[in-house]
């Protein structure tokens, strides 16, 4: 009998075809972004295939806690690509193992005879390769260490994600730089200084889970230590109730071979140990540091060090006994040294009676004490000589410390870059920093060859970056702050890594593959910080952004300090715009090498992009393009806005070839973007015409 359908039946029928079909037009499932980079999604089937030849079971013979993470990963990573599970063996039986081993632990990878090789490349370095074992192939990654075997098993898996063929391989790769460190500026009571993206994950109490995928994804960008309190630092983060916390969370982290730092306060001996003075010259303060450096290691065999912002923003240091930096930070470094730890104290130190020019002062404090630091000692210095604005030239630090290991710092979270409401890809800022030349050994002298050691024979290496994380559900607020980063794991990784390379990585891996798809975005990413720069602060402005470091505000004269103030460094009036740094104003280009700072000194051989930095000049003035200065900057303004109007166009066109949730979210930043874009244009130009119409 045939069944009758009634009206209602059919409804439902054609709306539950419907929904089929939509779900199947639509290439995705619900996205939290939570998963990052390392999502996993399968492949399509005609692609799986190839794949599942070369990945027929996973062996991984290093019986350690790295070891049991690695085939952890890679079982997560080939399952979930290749659409079903893949076994873990003991040994390959047959064609198609994936080895990932060293030859201290395996026999099976001792007997490929690659130990020469592994040496050179160290115990973070690693081959990939096809091979055979015992006539059947194979693909084996090795390495002379666990660390080595762990990222090159994500490389492996990056390989795949990208879609790249698994045979034939021959790969060797290695970090450029040794010490490749997140700063969380997490303050214990869970609250995070320039966090966008919600509470700590360390403090006051881990969040173990997050805390392991945190592990996770930095170990498959290399990045292998963090520091997990503030630079501001409380002293209690040293003292045992919080000792225990960190002890826990190195416990997690540990496998993925990431090490744990401190920020420690230089006060800490009188604050927290009951001391007289904290005077590093003073033998109980000397004995109370190495005391507490042994009772850390003691918890935590595998401490990294600490990081120490001294005598900086009101912070306590040396000075406050008539010491040096390098007196203070070489009475940590004796403490930490014995156990295999370092020290990195930062440079970030303005302090008015140094100099009138804030941008001046961290050089004038520290090229003097070249020299005098303990070899376990880095002085960590921000990439520009003001504060992570939009764009600075690099510091002059980078030219002028050979004899002092140099660690990098950068900021991925985006304190002055539109927080986690702008879309801006960092890594061509970063690109921009690190190939700078410093001129330091004549010409060929870039950033990246001063901070990788390579210029100056340097062994200790090292970069930060203050990191973007936090406890929001896609973990950086903006979808795309994972970007940032991805881009920064990579690059400290490997800074000759381009940024539009790194841009592909993490498209494929984060959004999906298909080419109108990869090129859309990467294009929104690569001319997303230009365009920041000019809508913010063109032509080399600077620091216009003040109050909670969002907008700009031109207008602002700081009555707690000129050098936090807007007008300080802008000086506009009826007459000129720009802060004059050439022999003639503060001098700040003699901080560089020649032929810097001859080309610096002088606006006609001064790129555009950082004219008002060095120099302070009329509002008619000739630029390079034929217009006046002024007209340049209402052009440079009005472009960045409608550029910012235009990235959200572009993202528009990617409706229903991405998932929903993540469209959405994207798209409703992306608005809010382009609606400060255009209001941040209308109130720096009034303010600048308002300047221009005062009489000098
Ligand atoms: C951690 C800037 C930031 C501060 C930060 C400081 C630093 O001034 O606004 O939040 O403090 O830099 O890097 O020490």
């Amino acid at each position: 009998m045939r069944r009758q359908t009634s009206p209602c039946r059919s409804r439902l029928a054609r709306i539950a075809g419907a929904a089929l079909a939509l779900a199947l037009a639509a290439p995705v499932h619900a996205e939290t972004g939570y998963d990052l980079w390392l999502r996993y999604p399968a492949l399509p089937a005609a692609d799986r295939a190839a794949y599942r030849t070369a990945a027929t079971a996973i062996v991984v013979p290093l019986r350690s806690p790295t070891g049991d993470a690695i085939a952890a990963e890679l079982a997560r990573g080939l399952g979930g690509l290749l659409g079903g599970d893949v076994p873990r063996a003991e040994r390959p039986r047959g064609a198609g193992a994936i080895v990932v081993g060293t030859p201290t632990a395996s026999p099976l990878v001792a007997a490929l005879g690659w130990s020469a090789a592994l040496e050179t490349l160290g115990d973070e370095g690693y081959v990939i390769r096809s091979t055979t074992i015992e006539g059947a192939p194979a693909t084996v990654v090795a390495s002379k260490g666990e660390a080595g075997a762990l990222y090159g098993a994500f490389h492996l898996l990056r390989l795949i994600q990208m879609r790249q063929p698994l045979s034939p391989l021959d790969i060797a790769d290695r970090p450029r730089l040794g010490r490749r460190l997140l700063n969380h500026w997490d303050n214990l009571d869970g609250s995070i200084e320039r966090g966008y993206a919600g509470r700590s994950f360390w403090w006051p109490a881990p969040v173990a889970a997050r805390v392991a995928d945190y592990a996770r994804a930095n170990a498959s960008i290399g990045v292998n230590g963090t520091v997990i309190n503030s630079v501001n630092a409380n002293p209690q983060s040293l003292t045992a109730p919080f000792l225990d916390k960190a002890t826990a969370i190195a416990a997690i982290l540990r496998p993925y071979r990431i090490r744990v730092y401190l920020a420690a306060n230089f006060a800490a001996p009188k604050m927290i140990g009951g001391l007289a003075t904290n005077d590093p010259r003073d033998p109980a303060v000397v004995r109370w540091w190495r005391a507490k450096a042994d009772e850390i290691y003691q918890r935590i065999p595998d401490f990294g060090g600490f990081v120490v912002k001294a005598n900086s923003e009101g912070q306590p240091g040396p000075q406050d006994y008539g010491r040096t930096h390098a007196d203070g930070a070489n009475v940590l470094a004796a403490a930490v040294a014995p156990h295999g730890g370092v020290v990195m104290w930062r440079a970030f130190v303005y302090n008015a009676d140094v100099d009138p020019d804030r941008v001046k002062r961290a050089y004038a404090e520290f090229v003097p004490l070249d020299g005098r630091f303990h070899a376990s000692v880095f002085a960590q210095v921000k990439n520009g000589p003001l504060d992570f604005q939009p764009r600075e030239p690099f510091h002059p630090l980078f030219g002028a410390m050979p004899k002092t290991p140099l660690m990098a710092e950068l900021q991925i979270t985006q304190e002055y870059l539109g927080h986690a409401n702008h879309l801006v890809y960092l890594a061509p800022m970063w690109k921009e920093f690190l190939e700078a030349d410093t001129y330091a050994s004549g010409p060929g002298s870039a950033v990246a060859q001063v901070i990788d050691g390579s210029l100056e024979g340097k062994r200790e290496t090292g970069i930060a970056g203050v990191a973007n994380t936090g406890q929001d559900g896609n973990w950086t607020g903006h979808d795309f702050g994972q970007a940032n980063w991805y881009a920064f794991g990579r690059l400290a990784w490997n800074p000759s890594l381009g940024a539009a390379a790194i841009a592909d990585e993490w498209i494929r891996m984060t959004w999906g593959g298909t080419p109108d798809l990869i090129a859309t975005i990467r294009s929104i990413m690569l001319d997303s910080r230009e365009i920041f720069v000019r809508y913010t602060m063109p032509l080399g402005l600077h620091h216009l952004i003040g109050g909670d470091h969002y907008a700009p505000m031109p207008e602002n004269a700081d009555p707690r300090r000129a050098d936090w103030s807007a007008i300080y460094y802008h000086r506009a009036d009826g007459r000129a715009v720009g802060y004059d740094r050439t022999r003639a104003g503060s001098d700040a280009v003699s901080q560089y090498r020649p032929p810097l700072r001859a080309w610096w000194n002088d606006p006609a051989t001064t790129p555009d992009d950082l004219l008002l930095w060095f120099h302070r000049l009329p509002w008619d003035f000739r630029m390079k393009s034929g217009r006046t200065l002024w007209d340049e900057l209402v052009f440079s303004y009005g472009q960045g806005a409608d550029e910012a109007k235009g990235l959200e166009l572009r993202w528009t066109t990617l409706r229903g070839k991405i998932d929903d949730e993540r469209y959405q979210a994207v798209l409703a930043r992306l608005r809010r973007q382009s609606d400060d874009a255009a209001a941040w244009r209308d109130k720096c130009l009034r303010y600048f015409e308002a300047a221009r119409a005062r009489r000098p």
